[in-house]
């Protein structure tokens, strides 16, 4: 290893050292293509495959980031700057070849140098399966954070579990959902570079014992420990047009060689290789419960693994260049934790530093809550996670000690500043009493955080309010807001390129990298030409979502219709089932003939549902009857379609968001932390119908509110209605309410499946609804039929879509990562070196 180092340093190794850059232009690209694909891969034109095409491509433009990548890190490594690490149990990072391509700024030359060889781009890309290591917004997020970073050159680097399987493929069979494991790498991951050079080792179990070390000094130490490799897998994370390439570190569990004893001792063999399995199941597969955790063994260990690996990696660096000097370790990293999912990383840090390097207590307090920052993405009870002492206590034996020694100084800390509040004491304290008492991650991340933060206006301020308030009481300073975002070129330059060619002819190219820069369509919008050409490309866009639904869906969109779009998360707070009881009303006008002022409307909902939540199963399952029903219907006709899209994830919303004229974000108000769909939907011209929760207040402010459908109580309203919600007053005082909730409950939707829907049915009638669901539906047909006849007026409907794309700027992730950096990270930007 040093050998080399000096190797590579004192002796003129040209052709190591000295290789020319690759070339960008559509002939090289050719040639390493077919080099690919007839020496590496071994394939011929008789290959019946894309795959090894895609493949073939993705290798050739992977060597052009390969040397990007390396400058990058000598950048980093030479200018010895301070470093953030993002750390999330999620990244939805989706495709790469195509991310590839346009922050390389090389789509045309690829799409010549395929042509002159007879393949399609289109074609290849549809090839790549989705890396879908997440669930959802939480996921997506740290996916489109990664590339702002690196477009803004900022030294951040992700680490999260490299799942071998991730997010379920969901099927629909007889309107039901099926999952099936989605095992992503089986066909190879031509993105990825393994470094098991860099492998750590992670403790679980054993107990922790005191020891005199040399000093003769009293110390701790984690004996007995049953231990799992972690061997890190690389992701290149390219910024757009900059020359920096990012890294995402992935973690695989590994057993350890000791499992191998197994083999010499032929009695406990087979226990042997069950123990390496064991060790093995914890980067197995991710989770997939949107924002309720489950409580279970292996989760916990999935977090700690993560959270020790990260730590021991970055240590491990800083010990390569510092020794045993950690005087400014805080000056020089800062760890931002994506919810408390890597919550471990407190008393993880706190133990490496004092267990491993020798550290006394208050100096390494103080680097921990120097370094360690936390997001907060739910309000919701159920997601707030807890773990049972009783599981800490056994698979996480010296971690838990600290856990108590934080918590007992922090109430010291509590009682000096409330004295005699001891029912203070009690609600702050990270572990919750009980018959079985809990871990409580939120205020543990809350204690060992310098910042703790919100994803939108709304969510930090309830934040403050409620959830945290004594917390917010006692620092005020640590908690701030972040606005989420989304990447402009992933979700608008890559996705809709018609689009993104109208708005480049029109404000120029800066936009992809400043969006902002939108702002310049705004005049615009008023010129009945460029109006014109809006509107063809969001026709374009929709014949191709109508392709998408046909394939899929088996249902025929018409592109003349409105189409009215909500795709996320199956949850009962996101609220498809309001969403649906609108379909059934639209059905109903349809059957009496009610037909003043009609606008054809398709619509299109998506979203896979946590295996064990029954109520979000049953949605889909009512969703997939309606649309049954009415399609079938010959007296609707082409008037309304319905259509359930299986298999939601971030390659369809690709072909979605471009093609959609209504996006639905009608969660109850102070329940929908951000979403990020709304922003995607906004960026490439769609309407906003929605409530004034999460990041739709901040949407709407930017649009203004002549642009955006508002409905609904606000998150005041919906606390101060909660004890008085009566649906049965509202379905008596309702005429159309009463008519939707007649045609459900008659079994229209389930004539032979009786009685299917009635734990929906009873949902709603019941006063004790969390999500107040009908209570929010008079206000939410009345905003339909205003987006109706919005609809009606073409011109007038282009120039709010226009405007809304004009307002979006703000919500691109460059803001969302200049913010964190200003206010939390303070990190310095380092240009690359660029590519001679
Ligand atoms: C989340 C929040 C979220 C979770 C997910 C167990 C739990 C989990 C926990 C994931 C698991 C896996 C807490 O709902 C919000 C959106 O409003 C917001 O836009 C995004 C990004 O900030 O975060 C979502 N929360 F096994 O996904």
């Amino acid at each position: 290893m040093f050998y080399h180092d000096q190797l590579l340093e004192s002796t003129p190794l040209p052709h190591l050292t000295e290789l020319p850059p690759l070339g960008m232009d559509a002939a090289s690209l050719a040639r390493d293509f077919r080099h690919y694909y007839t020496y590496n891969l071994g394939r011929d034109r008789h290959c019946r495959s894309v795959h090894y095409a895609y493949e073939a491509l993705s290798l050739a433009l992977r060597d052009r980031l390969m040397e990007r990548w390396k400058n990058t890190r000598y950048a980093y490594d030479e200018r010895d700057c301070r470093r953030g690490y993002y750390l999330s149990l999620e990244f939805l990072m989706g495709r790469s070849l195509g991310n590839a391509i346009l922050n390389l700024e090389t789509h045309e030359a690829v799409r010549q140098g395929l042509y002159s060889l007879g393949l399609r781009l289109e074609e290849l890309a549809e090839a790549e399966h989705d890396a879908g290591l997440g669930n959802g917004g939480l996921g997506r997020l740290a996916a489109c954070f990664l590339d702002s970073c690196a477009t803004l050159a900022l030294p951040v680097q992700g680490y999260g579990l490299r799942y071998e399987y991730g997010m379920f493929r969901q099927k629909i069979v007889d309107g039901q959902q099926v999952e099936e494991p989605d095992h992503w790498l089986r066909a190879g991951n031509p993105w990825e570079i393994e470094r098991p050079e860099y492998t750590q080792r992670v403790p679980f179990e054993g107990r922790s014992e005191f020891y005199r070390d040399h000093a003769g000094e009293t110390r701790v130490r984690w004996v007995d420990s049953r231990d799992v490799l972690a061997v890190p897998y690389d992701l290149p994370i390219p910024g757009f047009g900059n020359g920096t390439v990012n890294t995402l570190r992935l973690w695989k569990a590994a057993a350890t060689d000791e499992f191998n004893l197994g083999e010499f001792n032929a009695g406990l063999y087979p226990e042997s290789v069950a123990a390496k399995n064991q060790a093995e199941h914890i980067s197995m597969i991710l989770y997939p419960n949107d924002a309720s955790e489950n409580g279970k063994e292996l989760r916990l260990r999935q977090q700690y693994f993560l959270a020790s690996a990260s730590l021991q990696d970055v240590l491990a660096r800083w010990g390569g260049t510092q020794g045993e000097d950690f005087s400014t370790f805080a000056d020089k990293n800062v760890f931002q934790l994506n919810d408390t999912h890597p919550s471990c990383c407190v008393p993880e840090l706190m133990r490496l530093l004092i267990d491993q390097h020798g550290l006394g207590w208050d100096e390494a307090w103080g680097i921990t809550t120097r370094t360690m920052a936390y997001t907060n993405h739910t309000l919701l009870p159920e997601a707030l996670e807890k773990w049972p002492v009783r599981l800490f206590q056994r698979l996480l034996p010296r971690p838990l000690e600290i856990v108590y020694e934080i918590n007992a100084r922090f109430l010291a800390e509590v009682a000096r500043h409330w004295p005699g509040d001891t029912e203070r004491q009690r609600r702050m304290s990270i572990i919750e009493e009980g018959p079985e008492p809990m871990v409580r991650m939120a205020f543990l991340a809350l204690v060992g955080s310098f910042s703790v933060n919100g994803v939108a206006a709304l969510h930090s301020r309830l934040l403050t309010e409620g959830l945290f308030r004594d917390f917010y009481e006692l620092w005020p300073a640590k908690f701030n807001n972040k606005t989420n975002g989304v990447t402009p070129r992933r979700w608008l330059a890559w996705c809709n390129p018609a689009l993104a060619r109208l708005i480049t002819d029109t404000v120029g190219q800066g936009w992809v990298a400043d969006l902002p820069q939108l702002a310049g369509l705004a005049p615009r919008a008023d010129d009945p030409e460029f109006r014109q050409r809006w509107r063809g490309v969001k026709q374009a866009n929709k014949e191709r979502l109508a392709a998408l639904v046909r394939q899929e869906c088996e249902v025929e969109f018409n592109p003349q219709a409105l189409f009215d779009v909500q795709v996320k998360r199956i949850h009962e707070y996101k609220r498809q089932l309001l969403n649906i009881l609108h379909v059934i009303h639209l059905y109903d006008r349809l059957k009496r003939g009610d037909l003043q002022g009609w606008t054809d409307r398709c619509v299109l909902i998506g979203g896979k549902a946590a295996p064990g939540y029954f109520m979000a199963k049953t949605i889909i399952k009512l969703i997939n009857n309606v649309a049954h029903v009415v399609n079938a219907d010959p007296e609707v006709g082409s008037r309304l379609r319905v259509a359930f899209l299986p298999d939601y994830r971030v390659s369809a919303m690709e072909i979605i968001a471009p093609g959609t004229d209504l996006s639905e974000q009608i969660s109850t108000a102070g329940k929908e932390a951000s979403g990020t769909g709304n922003m995607k939907f906004m960026m490439n011209g769609a309407v906003t119908i929605g409530t004034l929760d999460g990041a739709n207040i901040e949407i709407r402010e930017e649009v203004g509110a002549a642009n955006f459908f508002l409905f609904g109580m606000t998150a005041e309203e919906v606390e101060q209605a909660r004890p008085s919600y009566d649906p049965a007053a509202l379905i008596a005082g309702n005429e159309e309410l009463r008519q939707v909730m007649r045609l459900l409950e008659s079994g229209h939707f389930n004539q032979f499946e009786p009685g299917i829907f009635d734990p929906l049915i009873a949902s709603l009638h019941s006063p004790h609804d969390p999500w107040l669901t009908l209570a929010d539906f008079a206000s939410y047909v009345e905003a339909q039929r205003q987006a109706a006849q919005a609809y009606g007026d073409q011109e007038h409907w282009t120039r709010m879509s226009i405007l809304n794309s004009a307002a979006s700027g703000r919500f691109s992730t460059d803001r969302t990562m200049q913010e964190y950096n200003q206010e939390i990270w303070h990190l310095q930007a380092v240009p690359a070196e660029p590519v001679r």
